[in-house]
């Protein structure tokens, strides 16, 4: 197994899987003795960016705050796991840049198709969305940049939820 630090950033669209990989991946490390920061984008806006909106300029800083917060981590030697829809490409990287000057920096893309996740509906956002009470609503009237860089892209429709978490363990145990 590799030691130092290392950050798992899960990005993709709401309903995509994000919260049920991390919340697996996160038992399966904690379970093999490693503590584990979660930075969970919905938890995050709770804490640390209560005072964000879903503008572009606000999507971007609240992943810039993930990414600090990530590399302080890593730089002690820690693990992260970031669940984020981060949907710009350039704020991806930033947080990239973030944490690989102390470690390293696993991005995972969940490409779960957008009629998947709409379909899921989980919290209902969908609808509301699409009934324009959630003006500027990722996938629906706003954008989501897929990475050009992601080490692993996993569909979680046709992944099994063990899959997916082993696939990602494999890339952080190296
Ligand atoms: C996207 C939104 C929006 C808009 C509220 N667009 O599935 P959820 O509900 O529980 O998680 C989503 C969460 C997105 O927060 P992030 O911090 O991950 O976004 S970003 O990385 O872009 O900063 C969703 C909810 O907030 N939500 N309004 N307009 N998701």
């Amino acid at each position: 197994a590799q030691h130092g630090g290392v950050t798992v950033f899960l990005t993709g669209l709401s309903g995509a899987g994000k919260s049920t990989i991390a919340d697996a991946l996160v038992a399966g490390l904690e379970a093999d003795g490693r503590p584990v920061t979660v930075l969970d984008g919905d938890v995050v806006r709770t804490h640390l960016s209560s005072e964000l909106s879903f503008t572009r300029e606000h999507r971007d800083l609240n992943i810039r705050r993930i990414g600090f917060v990530a590399g302080e981590v890593v730089k002690h030697g820690g693990t992260v796991v970031v669940a984020a829809i981060a949907p710009y490409e350039q704020a991806r990287e930033e947080a990239r840049a973030l944490v690989e000057r102390y470690g390293r920096f696993v991005l995972v893309h969940l490409a779960t198709p957008l009629e998947v996740c709409e379909a899921r509906d989980v919290k209902g956002l969908y609808a509301r969305a699409r009934a324009g009470e959630i003006p500027g609503f990722t996938g629906v009237d706003d954008p989501y940049e897929p990475p050009t860089a992601a080490e692993l892209v996993i569909d979680t429709s046709v992944t099994p939820l063990a899959e997916s978490v082993a696939l990602i363990r494999a890339a952080v145990d190296g």
